[in-house]
């Protein structure tokens, strides 16, 4: 019985050792999904925090409580460990580590790189291995399938390599990890085989694609499509704005079309893990085959311009009272880079946060989800505590994320100049209310009277 039976076989009797290397939002979810199915499964993280909080059963990711991981180690099924020496021991491995970005904006991909270091004095022939960090195309087989065949092994025949985009979106309580379709690109038609029999235990829906190429840019498409859209969007914003058009009345009626138009939304930017790098991933490969993306590009440019828009309408209220940037008082709302969660990483806030430094205001924010951030100077930055009263001391708000648990009527009813750059006040149609993506209706007024 040839390696792809043998592990066939163990996959259908569910005697298959997995593991998942990388216990973040995307590892730990799937190492779940993975007991659930009945599997022994061994969670593999060089966090040692990591692995001593999942041992006490304390869970670090909000979509995982602490019961559901108690219950996975009580069933002796999941093992969370540090030490790579378990790979001999195990059938499959699904590897789940970040992506980021370089200094210089290019992928840095070192994350993979280690892991397959590590793993590769432990591997032994019949593995199924399958990467689902989100990369460029080609990943697969330059990072990892070049590695395998330096030690001798051949795709499809003595080891299974897929690669498997993962689509988790935290917080998200319609579409979990389990029901979330999932796109599986295998080497080899053995390889896809396997891949498919093994993930269709934990995931309702796999989607088989012909080459781990596929499946890498898949992933990168629908990002980058987003990305995209939300630049197209903000230049809609500008546009509007100058043409004294109000954007946010313009979409939602362009978006009673019941097909062929979706919704986005304008706003200061675009935060979080995903949309702000992975555009950045496929147009650094696409430059390798000498293909030049303008599209990916100009969107970059015109998302990361967004804080830069928003600093300018600021200077353009508080002109309106006779007073500049410098030396006001500025209350940022909302730091977390999309509404009602914490997550800081790239939010426009923080870059909104530095500009209205550097031009000489004294800012604040507060974000009740998101206590504190370190500034690019290392000073950690606390959210202040929040009161009517403290509030009227600003010279103007600036609402960058629409929590829902904002008081929207009360921040209205302080009577200080806001910057909205969300629609989070479309209910207040008050003058000291500046919406992105429309004209401030006093500097309307004086416009027209200079016409006069
Ligand atoms: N944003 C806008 N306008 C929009 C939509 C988003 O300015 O119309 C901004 C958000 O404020 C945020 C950034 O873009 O700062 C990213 O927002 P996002 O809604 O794309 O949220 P993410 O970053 O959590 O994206 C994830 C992605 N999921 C995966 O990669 C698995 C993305 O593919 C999902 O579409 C997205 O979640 C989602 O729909 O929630």
């Amino acid at each position: 019985m040839g390696y792809f039976e043998q592990l066939s076989q163990r996959i259908e009797m569910k005697e298959a050792h997995i593991g998942v290397i990388g216990l973040g939002y995307v590892g730990l979810p799937l190492a779940m999904e993975m007991v659930k199915s009945g599997f022994s499964v061994c969670g593999i993280d060089l966090n040692e925090e990591k692995i001593n909080s999942l041992r006490k059963g304390r869970s670090y990711i909000n979509d995982i409580s602490n019961q559901e991981l108690q219950e996975s180690l009580n069933t002796d099924h999941f093992y969370p460990t540090n030490n790579y020496e378990i790979v001999k021991e195990l059938d499959a491995l699904s590897i789940c580590v970040p992506t980021p970005l370089s200094e210089n904006q290019d992928p840095d991909t070192s994350f993979i790189t280690r892991v397959i270091e590590n793993i590769k004095p432990f591997m032994k022939k019949g593995m199924l291995v399958t990467l689902e960090s989100t990369t460029y195309p080609g990943t697969t087989e330059e990072l990892i399938l070049k590695e395998f065949k330096r030690i001798g092994y051949e795709a499809g025949k003595d080891i299974f390599l897929c690669y498997s985009p993962e689509r988790v979106d935290p917080g998200n309580e319609s579409f979990r990890t389990n029901n979330m379709p999932k796109v599986m690109g295998g080497m080899t038609e053995n390889c896809n085989a396997v891949g498919e029999l093994l993930y269709s235990n934990y995931i309702e829906h796999v989607v088989p694609v012909s080459s781990p190429k596929v499946a890498e840019m898949s992933k990168l498409l629908e990002n980058t499509f987003r990305s995209i859209n939300i630049a197209f969007v903000n230049e809609i914003a500008m546009m509007s704005e100058r043409m004294d058009i109000d954007v946010w009345e313009v979409i939602d009626a362009a978006a009673t079309k019941p097909f062929g138009f979706m919704k986005f939304q304008p706003g200061p930017g675009i935060g979080g893990h995903c949309i702000p790098l992975d555009p950045m991933y496929l147009s650094w490969k696409a430059k390798g085959f000498r293909f030049y993306s303008r599209f990916i590009d100009l969107a970059q440019s015109i998302n990361n311009n967004m804080p830069d828009v928003v600093v300018s309408k600021t200077s353009q209220a508080l002109n309106i009272y006779g007073k500049s940037i410098n030396t006001s008082k500025i209350l940022i709302l909302g730091m977390a880079y999309k509404p009602n969660i914490s997550d800081l990483r790239e939010s426009p806030g923080l870059y909104l946060y530095e500009l209205y430094k550097e031009h000489g205001a004294n800012v604040n924010y507060y974000d009740p989800h998101a206590h504190s951030f370190i500034d690019k100077d290392d000073n950690i930055v606390h959210s202040i505590s929040y009161s009517k009263e403290e509030l009227k001391q600003y010279d103007c708000m600036v609402l960058v994320t629409n929590h829902s648990g904002f008081d929207y009527d009360e921040l209205a009813n302080v009577g200080i100049p806001i910057v909205d750059t969300r629609n989070a006040f479309k209910n207040y149609d008050q003058p000291h209310i500046h919406k992105l993506g429309t004209a401030s209706k006093v500097h309307k007024k004086q416009h027209t009277s200079v016409a006069l």
